[in-house]
């Protein structure tokens, strides 16, 4: 049994798996791995500027000649300038997130470079199908970091049901089960970011990936609801003083202010205190650290166990 979908065809990638373009944490290092063991690598440019991007991109295809991705961060000062560099770099695919990147489509699809974009309400996987997007990425509220406020179990069927593109299940997944869940629900294909943060190849510190091997299963919380941009961490010390804050009716503005670095403290410095631990619900679930290949290839596994145990049920009854 084969797990090939069209999202395989629309990406030239083996498997329907895509790491999630995480600000920070995935780097060339990371998308280069993922993309050589058979998944679509995405560089997450965040807030970069544009030639540290550049040189992510370089160090991406010094590990790979297979197809990866950059992740367009829509609210960052430089979407722009990252949009003209992944066209002059010949970037495969690009992935939006935080946005609308209407403006943008025409200008990829001529380069022919392939555009995903992160959806979480059926309204914006409709308007982003009539402007030409090659697929939609559902995230539900089960993801680390900015999320929003549908699960995936609901989410993505609606989406299926709502559009005709492919739709790419993220939130909550984790191994083969997920996998297969994904596929269940309609979608083509995965995306996943926790399991990877603690994949050998991925550069965060490693105080950040034990945090994440540490996590059980009411480890995350959301702060940010208050301001409207809700946000999933592990509970440290810096996820209380948010909840606080937002408990004590500070400003929106006072609010996002101490979250301000807190991402780089965790990733670079290793501040697992009071740094951001953006991670999703199966934080829980992650138990060591393994190279992208082991990732995936358990992923695959796993996705073909669980459909020759559905088949031979069917077939018992
Ligand atoms: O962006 C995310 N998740 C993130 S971003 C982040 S932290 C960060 N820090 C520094 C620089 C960059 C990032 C941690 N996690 N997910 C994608 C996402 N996009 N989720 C939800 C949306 C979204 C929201 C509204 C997409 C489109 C949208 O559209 C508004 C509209 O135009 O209707």
């Amino acid at each position: 049994m084969r797990i090939r979908t069209v999202l395989c065809d629309l990406l030239d990638i083996e498997y329907p798996i895509i790491q999630g373009g995480m600000a920070w944490v995935a780097t060339g290092e990371l998308a280069g791995a993922v993309s050589e063991s058979g998944g679509l690598g995405v560089i997450g440019a965040g807030n970069a500027p544009r030639e540290v991007v550049r040189n992510e991109i370089r160090k991406t295809r010094s590990l790979t000649d297979k197809p990866f991705g950059v992740n367009v961060y829509l609210l960052s000062p430089f979407a722009e300038e990252i949009m003209d560099l992944v066209i002059e770099e010949k970037v495969p695919v690009v992935v939006t997130g935080a946005g609308n990147p209407g403006k943008y489509v025409p200008k990829l699809k001529e380069e022919g470079i392939k555009i995903l974009s992160v959806v979480a309400s059926v309204n914006l996987a409709i308007r982003l199908e009539r402007s030409g997007v090659d697929a939609v990425i559902a995230e539900g509220l089960e993801c680390g970091g900015h999320i929003g406020e549908i699960a995936t179990m609901p989410l993505v069927p609606q989406i299926v049901d709502a559009v005709s593109i492919p739709v790419v299940a993220a939130g909550g997944v984790y191994d083969g089960r997920g996998l297969v869940a994904a596929l269940a629900l309609g979608a083509s294909g995965v995306q996943m970011g926790t399991r990877f943060v603690c994949a050998k190849e991925c550069i965060v510190h490693p105080n950040y990936k034990k945090a994440i091997i540490d996590a059980r299963d009411r480890s995350t919380v959301v702060t940010g609801q208050s301001t409207g941009h809700p946000v999933r961490v592990l509970k440290n010390k810096l996820s209380t003083k948010f909840l606080e804050a937002e408990g004590k009716g500070l400003s929106p503005e006072e609010i996002e202010r101490i979250g301000e670095g807190a991402l780089r403290r965790a990733v670079v410095e290793g501040d697992v205190e009071y740094g951001s631990l953006m991670a999703g619900q199966v934080a829980a679930m992650v138990k060591k650290e393994e190279s992208c290949k082991e990732i995936i290839d358990d992923i695959i596994l796993g996705a073909e166990k669980v459909l020759k145990s559905l088949c031979s049920m069917s077939k018992n009854h």
